[in-house]
């Protein structure tokens, strides 16, 4: 029976949260996919080496900053370097595949941004990388309804857990529908098997959290932080961690909350389709 691994990104430590939360929620998931009975691989780039599974101190050193962040693009460059950094998405599930993990949670994925262009490598990672992803949908930043077309367009195949719509990261709702869904972890491991017999990429598995925020609410605080980024000539790889830490300050630390609840909510997810597919099998 092949070991039920689950994969964690290390962005969301270097550049998603502030530390200490960071840390705290770094450890969190891998306690919540450890509980299940599962076992946790948080990937990163410590001092020049890919790592697959990191120490306490590992984490800790990571956490406290200055770490690159890891996209495909610069992840040749910031080896050959000696570099330390967090992985997005995008790196973290290549990284994975050629570890022969199967499994990865994160909290939400990158995707299509609100003008200027701007779209995360994300997307095609997933449209080419066959693992199971369980994430809260796109981030909240983002522009929904074009990070969907976008999703159908690259053929990942979306699949919602116990939902009908897109969850939006901090909300658990939005007005767009996802083509199916699934009510358990073995449904979902299933499809996971019929893509992988397919030869296609990545399973979405969008998980919607439990105690979110009204989306209105929060496309507000992301029209005013979007604006302040203009205004401010953010861009790039910036512009995700930017815009993250203004949502935490015009929500009191509300988006934080909310963050690493369903963080640890995808993480349990992740485990329990985990140990589905390795009993498939
Ligand atoms: N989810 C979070 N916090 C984060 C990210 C996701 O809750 O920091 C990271 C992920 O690693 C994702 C990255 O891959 O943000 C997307 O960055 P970009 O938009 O620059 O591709
Ligand atoms: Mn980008």
């Amino acid at each position: 029976m092949p070991e039920p691994l689950v994969a964690l990104e290390s962005a969301v430590l270097t550049h998603g949260l502030p530390y200490p939360l960071n840390l705290e929620t770094a450890e969190a998931l891998e306690a919540a996919v450890a509980q299940e009975g599962a076992i946790p691989k948080t990937i990163a780039l410590v001092e020049g080496k890919v790592r697959v599974g990191l120490s306490r101190e590992e984490k800790e050193a990571l956490a406290r900053g200055g770490a690159e962040k890891a996209s495909l693009w610069n992840l040749p460059a910031l080896l050959a370097q000696g570099k330390s950094a967090g992985t997005t998405v995008a790196a973290t599930l290549h990284l994975a595949h050629r570890h022969g993990i199967r499994v990865f949670a994160t909290g939400g994925i990158g995707g299509v941004h609100p003008e200027p262009y701007d779209e995360s490598a994300d997307l095609l990672a997933l449209a080419r990388t066959p693992l199971l992803v369980v994430a809260s949908g796109p981030k909240a930043i983002l522009d929904l309804r074009a990070t969907l077309e976008r999703l159908e367009t690259l053929g990942v195949v979306l699949v919602g857990y116990r939902t009908d719509r897109l969850p939006a990261f901090f909300s658990p709702s939005s007005p767009f529908p996802v083509p199916a869904r699934v009510e358990t972890p073995l449904e979902a491991a299933r499809v996971y098997l019929e893509a992988r017999e397919l030869g296609l990429g990545a399973v979405l598995l969008v998980n919607p959290v439990s105690q979110g925020l009204p989306f209105e609410r929060v496309a507000a605080w992301v029209e005013e932080a979007s604006h302040q980024a203009a205004r401010e000539g953010i861009y790039g790889k910036a512009l995700t961690p930017y815009l993250l830490r203004r949502l935490s300050e015009l929500s009191r630390g509300e988006t934080d909350r909310v963050n690493g609840l369903l963080l640890r909510e995808n993480a349990r997810l992740a485990a329990q389709v985990a140990l589905a597919l390795s009993g498939l099998e």
